[in-house]
């Protein structure tokens, strides 16, 4: 089954930004939507040094978000989306009290796909995700990233999976559960991340034959217990996509993985 996001079921912002970003107001959660009228909103204008370097031999746009218009348009999983005076896209998610691109290449949507893979731990019984220590932020994430330019989701899913954690596995019985926007804290209100998220649950016979390894873009590599504590924590809303894709069953205490088990 695949679900398309609806923007007023969409992840809500929690205001965190990237800790390379210059210091800028907290923009109050009433006023993020662009519908509201903000007149005082001074958002900080900033671009990553690599950014710059990465136009026009690298993965980045031009500086000039019109130029970027003409080349390709704008496009988001959200549907149509609002453009600023100055040709600039604007942030399905809202305001967050800093425009340009910061650390994102693209204006506007930077699309990277999420593979979700599940497995119940044989020896505690506990639902357990794959996950990767993300370099930057510390945080325990979905071993996933960006799309190459002109790849299709299903092929960066197979390869980001890979080159994060050595594992290649057969996704024909995986299944699309969010498509749209992320909290991430790269996002600027002109820049942000989208995703697709992927989930595939092993059987035991499955998981036990593999070994993930940490790749050159983790620190790390686990199996993950699935619980409150530990989906609160994960980077960007990724929780969020693994509470839809386990639905609120799964969830139910006690936290274990009988909602996977075959009747
Ligand atoms: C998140 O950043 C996405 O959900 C994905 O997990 C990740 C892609 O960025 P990189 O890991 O490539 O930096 O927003």
């Amino acid at each position: 089954m695949e679900r398309k996001v609806n923007l007023h079921t969409a992840p809500q912002s929690n205001a965190a930004t990237h800790s390379s970003y210059p210091r800028h107001a907290q923009v109050p959660e009433r006023l993020r939507p662009w519908s509201m009228e903000y007149p005082s909103y001074r958002p900080i204008e900033f671009v990553a040094q690599v950014v710059l370097d990465n136009y026009p031999n690298g993965w980045a746009d031009d500086s000039d978000p019109k130029n970027t218009a003409m080349r390709r348009g704008f496009t988001s999983y959200t549907g149509e989306l609002s453009i600023s005076e100055d040709g600039r896209p604007l942030n399905p998610l809202g305001r967050t009290g800093i425009s340009n691109r910061g650390l994102l290449g693209k204006w506007g949507a930077n699309y990277a796909a999420d593979p979700l893979i599940t497995r119940v731990n044989p020896k505690t019984g506990e639902l357990e995700m794959l996950a990767i220590r993300r370099k930057d932020n510390g945080k325990w994430a979905m071993p996933g990233g960006m799309c190459d330019k002109g790849e299709v989701i299903a092929d960066t899913i197979r390869r980001e999976l890979e080159e994060e954690t050595g594992l290649k596995l057969d996704w024909s019985g995986a299944r699309e559960v969010y498509r749209g926007p992320v909290d991430d804290e790269r996002n600027t209100d002109n820049a942000w991340m989208e995703t697709v998220v992927m989930h595939l649950h092993l059987t035991e016979d499955m998981a036990a034959k593999l070994n993930p390894r940490a790749g050159d873009d983790a620190a790390d590599v686990t199996w993950l217990p699935v619980n409150e504590m530990n989906l609160s924590d994960l980077s960007a809303n990724h929780g969020k996509f693994v509470r839809l894709a386990l639905g609120e069953i799964a969830l139910k205490s006690p936290l274990d993985g009988s909602f996977f088990e075959n009747p």
